[in-house]
This record gives structure tokens, C-alpha cells and sequence, in this order.
């Protein structure tokens, strides 16, 4: 049996850890703990007392948070996603954390308001208010990413893996304002890794 067991739906934002565990190639057990209860079960709570997905167990090491999981994941396994220097590393904290707290929740509103709901529950308002709110920051990006394929540089990184996953709806938005940004998401997911997930995802 798999040392790593990574808890979570591909439908839901355990999407991105399972990307992270392709594209690094590990061995892991998947328990696809989703919102049938099975969040709610004492035995889950143990893992993540909120109930929520995803987290991992790795070893004696209980994890949860999706970002940081993969920030994990990279640094313990390597394999050239995670960056070689200091600056490099705090620069994919930064990206990281630009996801979790700038792009997370508009995208997240954006996506349930347009794509997930059913229609006579979308809030057209909050769609809007959404993409307002996206603008200055994906145009934050546009700059960072004008000229160079990656947010680092030359290679793709957990950096690009944290934010490309959290960006997953935006794969049905209108980035025609931001090329650069449309250029390096389809770059992302033309990954074997992230065409696979996809796939458990989308099914
Ligand atoms: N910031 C957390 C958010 C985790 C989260 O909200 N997960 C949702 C699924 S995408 C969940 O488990 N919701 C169930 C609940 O809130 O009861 C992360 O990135 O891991």
C-alpha cells in the first residue's frame, strides 16, 4: 500500500493536489472523500477537522490546505518543479499565496455563478462583480508573464501548477484581454499530467 494518501474528489479542489501527484509521478492511494457525508465521518475528521478536501497523509505527516500540500509534495520530491534558489522558492510562495487569497474566491464566484449552479440559481451580479474584481490581477499577471513561457522563467514549476489549478474555470473565460495569461493557462494543461485529472474530472 501507497506511504501517501491523498483524500479528496477530483471535483473539487483536491483537483489540484492530484495534478501535483501526476505530474511528480508518485505512488499515492486516492480516497475520494467528496460531500455525500463522507467529509463528516469521524475517521475523516481526524484528517481535517473542518471537513474539508483535500489533505494528505504522509506518513506521520497530516497536511491539508491545497497550496501547501503541493509546496510539500514538490519540495520533498523534486524532480525540477520545485525551484533551486531562494528567490525562486519565496517568488513561488508569492505566486501561491496570490492564488489563494487574490484569485480563489472571484474565480470560485465566477465559476458557480456562470458554469456550476444551475441556471435559475446563477446571480449574473455576482459573475460580474467577479470579473471586476479578476481584472487588475490577471492583468498583474499579463505583466509578470509577458515575455517569458512560465511565472519563473524558461520551465514550469509548482508555481505555475498552484496557480494554472486554481484558475481551472477560467479554462471557459474570456482571456482575450490578457494573451499572455491565455497562452501560459492552455500551456499548462496541455500537460499529460493535467490532461489526466482533467479526465477524473470531467468524466
Ligand atoms: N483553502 C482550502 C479550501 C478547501 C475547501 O473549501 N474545500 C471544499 C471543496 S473544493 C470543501 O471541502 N468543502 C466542504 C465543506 O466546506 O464542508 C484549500 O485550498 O484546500
Amino acid at each position: 500500500m501507497a506511504d501517501l494518501k491523498l483524500y479528496g474528489v477530483a471535483a473539487s479542489r483536491a483537483f489540484r493536489c492530484l495534478w501535483a501527484a501526476k505530474e511528480l509521478g508518485l505512488d499515492y492511494e486516492h480516497v475520494p472523500i467528496g460531500f455525500d457525508g463522507s467529509n463528516r465521518t469521524p475517521e475523516y475528521l481526524q484528517v481535517n477537522p473542518m471537513g474539508k478536501v483535500p489533505a494528505i497523509r504522509d506518513g506521520d505527516l497530516t497536511l491539508w490546505e491545497s497550496l501547501a500540500i503541493n509546496l510539500y509534495l514538490a519540495k520533498k520530491h523534486g524532480k525540477g518543479l520545485y525551484p533551486s534558489t531562494l528567490e525562486d522558492e519565496a517568488r513561488t510562495w508569492q505566486w501561491s499565496f496570490f492564488g489563494a487569497t487574490e484569485l480563489d474566491k472571484p474565480i470560485g464566484d465566477w465559476g458557480r455563478h456562470t458554469l456550476v449552479l444551475p441556471p435559475e440559481k446563477r446571480d449574473p451580479t455576482i459573475a460580474a462583480q467577479a470579473l471586476q474584481d479578476l481584472a487588475p490581477k490577471l492583468a498583474t499577471m499579463e505583466q509578470a508573464l509577458a515575455g517569458r513561457p512560465y511565472l519563473l522563467g524558461p520551465a514550469f514549476t509548482i508555481a505555475d501548477l498552484n496557480l494554472a489549478s486554481v484558475m481551472y474555470r477560467m479554462l471557459w473565460g474570456d482571456l482575450s484581454r490578457t494573451p499572455a495569461v491565455k497562452g501560459w493557462l492552455d500551456r499548462c494543461y496541455e500537460r499529460p499530467a493535467a490532461k489526466e485529472v482533467r479526465k477524473m474530472r470531467e468524466k
